[in-house]
């Protein structure tokens, strides 16, 4: 029988009981229904879906962080909008507590005998595997980056610590270059790099500071960004604020001693640039994580757990699936498409437990608000092939303050309350109804 909206709505809301992590060694050997390696936006998400209807004992999410972090509010806590505090929860509380929490990590998978093996030597089997590790960040991928992290000028929001470091750099700046890098690895959130940017420049703006500031881009992608719609609208809000945007060039090394940062043009490699920075906002290389890469059964050329674009399900091991940034997926990174996978992950994963094919399919939806400042985001929503794919029937081209908002109090609130409870599929459905009769 259906709930009333009512009774529904507060069921989806109401707090849960936590997780308690078992021991690896107490669970050493056992077999589980299900197991999904990784407990951040994908993983928790997809345990939440399952944890209940399988049953005490049937699920484990093995996991070795103790905070479960919402990364994308690192922009805000840059541009000191929010504290780094606000964007963690304790992961006993975010993990469902119907599934089993085993607090290591994974050194090694098995596909072939069905089980991966933590930390501390124990070996956990399955039925079914989800691995949902998200991506690496290579600190120590550009030279003398990692050191430079701790030392005046530069900044990264790809961490929270290094997150509060970005908005001390903004309050610190007097003048000279604030450089901005986008390094040459593929990476989660690829408006990252430049949202802070933007907010940079009108906090310089406010600070009475934005005449001293050479405001710099260096990005080794060709583009702007990947999808022509929002690379257009953002070449605008470039050349509108006085920003210079460097294109194929890449960030080398870091030299904190003379703040200089050494950059390559990637379409001549013998061209070098040494350029010296007051604040640097450096975004590290990423990969697949290393030991996905030392998996080549389970993983594509690049170290991605290689798994079909539509269903999600492993090209050679039906009874694993992959999602979010550790996967395959030929899509933009980010926790919104990890959203959506989500709902078609939980569908196909169901279907091949109950002896079926998995047939839904996964569009690429994915999303990014490009935040440009500190009251306005362009709501970048596209789909496989670079395709814009919007929700509201209006042009989410144009910097707009209700974007602003939805990213920095909306999402938060749909993230910890519905997403990671298992009850956020991304916003198809308001899509739909939205463009009603449009043909959309
Ligand atoms: P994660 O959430 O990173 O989770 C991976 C988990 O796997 C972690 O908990 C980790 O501890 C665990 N793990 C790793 N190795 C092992 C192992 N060996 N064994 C077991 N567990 C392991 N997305 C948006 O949608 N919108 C945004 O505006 C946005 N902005 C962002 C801004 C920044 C600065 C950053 C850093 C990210 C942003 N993102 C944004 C991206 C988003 O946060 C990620 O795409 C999303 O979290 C990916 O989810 P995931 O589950 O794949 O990986
Ligand atoms: C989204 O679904 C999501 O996942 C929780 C995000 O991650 C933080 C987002 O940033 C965005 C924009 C979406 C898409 C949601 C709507 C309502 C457009």
């Amino acid at each position: 029988m259906a709930l009333p909206l009512r009774t529904s709505l507060t069921l989806c809301l109401a707090p849960r009981s936590r997780a308690f992590s078992v021991s690896a060694a107490q669970q050493a050997n056992s077999a589980y229904k299900l197991v999904v390696v990784g407990g951040g936006s994908g993983g928790c998400s997809v345990a939440a879906k399952f944890a209940k209807k399988l049953g005490k004992g049937k699920l484990a999410v093995i996991e070795p962080a103790q905070t479960h972090y919402y990364q994308p509010m690192w922009t805000l806590v840059g541009g000191g909008m929010k504290s780094a505090e606000q964007s963690g929860r304790p992961m006993k509380d975010v993990l469902p507590a119907a599934a089993d929490w085993i607090q290591d990590r994974v050194v090694s998978f098995d596909p072939s005998s069905n089980k991966v093996t933590t930390s501390s030597g124990d070996e956990i089997s399955y039925e079914y595997l989800v691995v949902a590790m998200g991506i690496q960040i290579n600190w120590d991928g550009i030279k003398g980056l990692k050191e430079a992290l701790d030392t005046p000028g530069v900044c990264s929001n790809y961490s929270p610590k290094y997150a509060e470091k970005t908005y001390k750099e903004l309050q610190a700046f007097k003048e000279g270059n604030a450089i901005f890098t986008f390094p040459n690895t593929p990476i989660k959130c690829p408006g990252a790099p430049q949202k802070i940017m933007y907010i940079a420049d009108q906090y310089f703006r406010k600070t009475g500071k934005r005449d001293k500031a050479n405001i710099i881009y260096n990005t080794s992608l060709p583009v702007l960004f990947g999808v022509k719609k929002y690379a257009d609208a953002l070449w605008e809000v470039v050349k509108k604020r006085d920003i210079t945007v460097n294109t194929r060039r890449c960030l080398t090394e870091v030299r904190p001693d003379t703040r200089e940062a050494v950059f390559v043009n990637l379409d001549k490699p013998d061209e070098q640039y040494v350029e010296e920075y007051e604040m640097l906002h450096a975004t590290p290389n990423m990969s697949a994580p290393d030991v996905l890469k030392s998996c080549p059964d389970l993983c594509d050329a690049a170290g991605y757990v290689d798994v079909s674009k539509d269903t999600m399900q492993h090209n050679r091991f039906p009874n694993v699936f992959a999602i979010g940034d550790c996967s395959s997926l030929p899509t933009s990174k980010t926790a919104a498409a990890v959203a959506a996978e989500c709902g078609i992950l939980a569908k196909n994963l169901r279907a091949v437990m109950a002896g079926q094919k998995a047939q839904a399919t996964y569009d690429g939806y994915t999303s990014c608000p490009l935040v440009t400042g500190y009251s306005k985001a362009i709501l970048a929503e596209f789909k496989y092939g670079a395709e814009p794919l919007e929700t509201f029937p209006i042009n989410q081209g144009k910097e707009r303050w209700t974007s602003f908002i939805m990213k920095k109090e909306l999402m938060p609130f749909l993230y910890w309350k519905l997403m990671l409870n298992g009850n956020w599929n991304g916003p198809r459905t308001f899509r739909k109804l939205l463009h009603f009769g449009m043909g959309n």
